[in-house]
């Protein structure tokens, strides 16, 4: 319960019954009797009051709070004609009036559930409207990719070990599973892939879908969230004891019919697959000498019976790339090897792109993929999992980031096309089945991701997949009441804190573009700007004594510039029109350029990496002031990781400062680097 200094007595209902309307109310499973029991527990719990959940013939008065799907409602009396819940998940919400009970009706049974969230959202942050207001999601796919392990490790996992797995079997004790679902739940996700991309065959044997991958999904769907899996491409051969995985060769597609069938034996609504085939040593249909999209068919056609995805990951690239050849880009990659299938995927497959071309870097131009489909669908990729972003021991607020990136406009057909708009049904492309997945990885530990403020990146995106026109700061400020305290002078320290978090870590980090500028080859954390040339995996700088960036022009480069839409290309294409944060990303320039700021590169570099660490330096001493006004135990988890912090942000401005000024040769105007 919050303390009493921390509740608020506006807007408070005096709720003290709960009644759920229809048949599946005691139905443990459905989400509908889930909804009921945490109106109960959390109105009570928030209001201090004592809340019972009552029978359908109970007598509704104004203190009563009705919920249920829509049709089980007699009367719709006050909700307008077209609303939220003509729409999947939608929900209407309607506080009681002098004469008549509260309510939340939903479209559906999830419906019902989100609404149940909102409501106890709302009424924690001592929010609650007195006017009716609803509200439905703007694309159906609301998803997390798990990178876990079956032996119980997370690839690029920060918080700990699987919840999923241990041992190369699913857990027995999947109590956190549970809660995982309901955190998931309360921000309006509805399904996860549980495995890995790099994808171990074994979870698909008859023992692993009866005894472990069954009560995974049994005991997430009452919170409205289904499951997906991970598939390797060659399990037929490595799992099957089949000679090929050809997905051509008709062993191979009765076994995967067959092994499909035998999933939704024991998960009757599984989500899907997700697919990373050739791609950073993987095995895929190219290794067949058949097309992306016959691999992707493959797995295609005997999900289509149970309305199931395949979700093939545009992450295929080469990972063997020569530097040498300046015509070579793996930012080219995506559209060049999906944008001609355009045709040839069938209905029930979804293309997974990455929200940027290369990988989750600090600042990336938006996958022209994105907007080069059109009969395909996607979804976009992000990451919640900070690889890139200081894996959680730097706290980085990411959700600024996806809000530029949902906001930018990639001019389809040159007309209005924001990708936010993209990723929506009602969208220039009409997809139906489009959205969001991100890459989560939380683990074990009791902080779920690893640092208590990392937090604030897992609510935001599901907010955003819910309602993506949303503001980075608002979702913030919600979470910091939700989660710390509704104190004004916490909610606004912390807002500020967090929001001074992604600027000043692309600061001490990579600038103008250049890409994060940590260690390439395998931890992607410290700073290594020296890793960033000369290795096989395509995430160059090109950085010499005199000049830097890649050239991605259509003219001089590598005609990366070119796969976007003729008014976004055209931007890129010149010096002079690209903006100066991603200057280096398109082009390769001298040192001493000139940015539009007035700054040479170099000067800005130095400049960036002095302010970015001092902005760090600062992070401590504003979260000392909220001591006191927060849990002692927290306060000092995160004291100690700003304290970390702050002392890493040094050694990100030293090393890279260093490393291009003894490339370079050029002093620092201010004398920081260099000697003097
Ligand atoms: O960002 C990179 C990671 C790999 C990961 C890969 C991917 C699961 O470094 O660890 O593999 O992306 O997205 O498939």
């Amino acid at each position: 319960a919050l303390p009493e200094s921390q509740r608020t007595a506006t807007n408070s209902p005096a709720i003290d019954t709960v009644i759920v309307l229809g048949d599946e109310a005691s139905d443990a499973s459905s989400p509908l009797s889930v909804a009921g029991r945490e109106l109960v527990d959390g109105i009570s719990k928030i209001l201090g009051r004592s809340v019972s959940l009552g029978s359908s013939s109970s007598q509704h008065t104004s203190s009563t709070l009705v919920v249920g799907v829509r049709d089980a409602f007699t009367l719709l009396e006050g909700v307008p004609s077209s609303s939220p819940l003509d729409h999947t998940d939608g929900y209407w919400i309607d506080p009681a009036s002098s004469s008549s009970p509260s309510r939340i009706i939903g479209h559906d049974a999830r419906g019902v559930l989100y609404g149940a969230f909102a409501y106890l959202s709302k009424l924690a942050q001592g929010r609650l409207s007195s006017e009716a207001w609803g509200s439905s999601p703007r694309a159906p796919i609301r998803w997390i990719n798990q990178w876990d392990n079956m032996d119980g490790t997370i690839e690029r996992g920060y918080g700990g070990r699987s919840l999923f797995f241990e041992g190369g079997a699913i857990r027995e004790d999947l109590a956190r599973v549970k809660e995982y679902a309901r955190l998931m739940a309360s921000v309006g996700l509805n399904g996860i892939v549980i495995n890995n991309v790099n994808a171990n065959a074994s979870l698909l044997s008859e023992e692993s879908l009866a005894n472990g991958v069954k009560r995974v999904a049994d005991i997430m769907r009452p919170y409205g969230v289904r499951i997906g899996l991970a598939l390797n491409f060659d399990a037929p051969r490595t799992l099957g004891g089949l000679e090929t995985s050809d997905p051509l060769d008709e062993n191979v597609v009765a076994w995967w019919t067959e092994k499909t069938h035998l999933i939704y034996k024991y998960v009757p609504d599984m989500l899907g697959y997700t697919i990373k085939a050739n791609s950073e040593g993987q095995p895929g249909p190219l290794s067949y000498g058949r097309t992306l999209a016959e691999g992707a068919n493959l797995f295609a056609k005997p999900l289509s019976q149970y309305g199931g995805f395949v979700f093939y990951r545009a992450f295929v690239y080469d990972h063997h790339l020569r530097e040498d050849n300046p015509k070579n880009d793996r930012a080219n990659a995506a559209v060049d090897f999906f944008a001609h299938l355009d045709d040839a995927f069938d209905d029930n497959v979804v293309v997974q792109v990455k929200f940027g071309p290369i990988d989750f870097q600090v600042r990336e131009p938006v996958s022209p993929l994105l907007a080069r489909l059109r009969k395909t669908k996607a979804v976009i990729e992000f990451m919640v999992a900070q690889e890139y972003m200081g894996q959680q021991t730097h706290a980085v607020y990411l959700a600024p980031q996806w809000q530029e990136v949902l906001a930018f406009d990639m001019r389809v057909d040159g007309k209005p096309s924001l990708v936010r708009d993209i990723l929506s049904p009602s969208g220039p492309f009409g997809w139906p089945t489009t959205g969001y997945t991100a890459v989560v990885n939380v683990g074990r530990d009791t902080t779920w991701l690893g640092h208590h403020l990392a937090m604030a990146n897992l609510y935001a995106y599901g907010r955003l997949t819910w309602a993506p026109e949303s503001d980075a700061r608002v979702l913030l400020d919600e979470w910091t009441r939700l989660t710390w305290s509704t104190d004004p002078e916490v909610v606004e320290t912390l807002g500020n804190l967090l929001m001074d978090t992604w600027p000043a870590y692309e600061g001490h980090s990579g600038n103008l573009g250049i890409q994060t500028l940590c260690d390439i080859l395998y931890t992607h954390y410290g700073p290594s700007p020296a890793s960033q040339d000369g290795n096989g995996w395509g995430q160059w700088t090109r950085a010499n004594a005199k000049s830097l960036g890649m050239d991605r022009t259509v003219a001089t480069g590598t005609g990366f510039a070119g796969q976007y839409h003729p008014e976004v290309a055209s931007v890129y294409e010149k010096i002079e029109t690209t903006p100066d944060n991603l200057l280096l990303w398109f082009h390769h320039v001298p040192y001493t350029h000139v940015l539009k700021s007035g700054k040479t590169v170099i000067q800005h570099f130095y400049d960036a990496h002095y302010e970015g660490a001092a902005m760090v330096q600062t992070f401590s001493q504003r979260w000392a002031s909220l001591r006191g006004k927060i849990d002692d135990a927290r306060w000092e988890h995160v004291a100690f990781k700003l304290a970390y912090q702050a002392g890493h942000a040094l050694v990100w401005r030293d090393s890279v400062c260093r490393f291009y000024h003894s490339l370079s040769g050029i002093d620092d105007d201010k004398k920081r680097v260099g000697h003097y």
